[in-house]
């Protein structure tokens, strides 16, 4: 920090009307932090390559970097060699992905978020009292897909309000509603009450399935978008929980929002005649990536950015138990 308190800095005019907002949280959640480490943690422990079922999140720098620490990342568990080890991704996988994963007598270690398994375990306790379970979400997402296969026969998609006219149900008086963790909240609200208008009866999940980390991210960027000239998202495109913060900046206010995936995506145009930019990232998102976009906004001769916190975070998952004991073993062993 400077200790010349002498001469003001010299700003010109359109420098000095300039701002930088920068939404707190943002970035890395508790369930990306685990996954990613735990990819980091099995190349140190087991050496590579260690196989990763699809990305472990949506960020496509996740993912090189871990590629270049020796992970392989495939579709399917028929690309992983017999007796490899293999980590199922944030997202989580369903009941069959397991036993594929046992038939070819794979080494699995679960990164699945745990607030992702415990919508797992809402859809199997309904389906086990014989409920119709509507999942709100987004058709083909890896996380949808491993949710509904808990429960193939008792689950049905619906992806927004206009599905709810084409809903079938066996019974109206036992239908529940399940979510995917990353989607909007004030979307999902309006999809539930046009499901609640066709069955006054809808049982609600046992509490919210959209995690605390999307929801603070969705709050976070509805304080920096009121009045803001142009809102950067930074995530990849795949990623859900990423795409909606443009959504929500546009709904609040924000007069442009754009997603990029780093700063080499900012396209010059969009700060013509801007004096306020905000700043926000998705929940995969390396904080490096936020800063390579406010590196780029400063040598346009934005300021430093000011954080906006709206909710802090300190929740922290502990490593997969199949990781956790080889950890130990391995501890013990030297
Ligand atoms: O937002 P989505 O679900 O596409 O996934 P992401 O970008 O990898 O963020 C982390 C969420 C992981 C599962 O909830
Ligand atoms: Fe878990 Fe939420 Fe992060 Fe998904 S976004 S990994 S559910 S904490």
């Amino acid at each position: 920090m400077s200790t010349d308190m002498g001469m003001p800095p010299i700003l010109s005019p359109d420098e000095a009307e300039k701002a930088v907002l920068l939404a707190a949280p943002r970035g890395y959640c508790a369930g990306v932090d685990r996954a990613v480490v735990t990819v980091e943690q099995a190349l140190d422990l087991y050496g590579a390559p260690v196989y990763v079922r699809k990305q472990i999140v949506h960020n496509k720098h996740v993912v090189a970097d871990l590629e270049a620490r020796g992970a392989i990342f495939v579709e399917e568990l028929v690309e992983v060699p017999e007796g490899a080890t293999v980590v199922f991704s944030a997202h989580g996988v369903s009941p069959e992905v397991h036993r594929q994963a046992e038939e070819r007598t794979l080494k699995t270690i679960d990164a699945t978020c745990p607030l992702v398994t415990k919508v797992h375990h809402e859809a199997k306790r309904f389906a086990a009292d014989d409920y119709d379970i509507l999942l709100i979400g987004h058709a083909g997402h890896e996380e949808v897909e491993g949710t509904a296969g808990e429960a193939p026969e008792h689950i049905q998609l619906v992806e927004s309000p206009a599905d709810v006219a084409g809903i079938v149900v066996r019974d109206p008086s036992r239908v529940a509603w399940l979510s995917q963790t990353t989607l909007s909240v004030d979307e999902t609200l309006e999809t539930v009450a046009a499901i609640r208008e066709r069955f006054p009866e809808l049982l609600d999940p046992p509490s919210d399935d959209i995690c605390y980390a999307t929801q603070n991210r969705q709050l976070a960027v509805k304080e920096i978008a009121h009045g803001c000239d142009l809102l950067i998202v930074v995530g990849s495109g795949n990623s859900s929980n990423s795409v909606r913060l443009v959504e929500v900046a546009l709904e609040a206010g924000a007069k442009a929002s754009y997603r990029v995936d780093d700063a080499s995506e900012i396209d010059e145009a969009w700060l013509d005649g801007v004096r306020t930019v905000s700043v926000t990232s998705g929940a995969s998102v390396p904080e490096s990536l936020v800063q390579g976009v406010l590196a780029y906004l400063a040598e346009r001769g934005y300021p430093d950015a000011k954080a906006v916190h709206s909710a802090e975070e300190s929740l922290i998952f502990s490593l997969p138990k199949e990781l956790r004991r080889d950890m130990k073993a391995a501890a013990r062993a030297q």
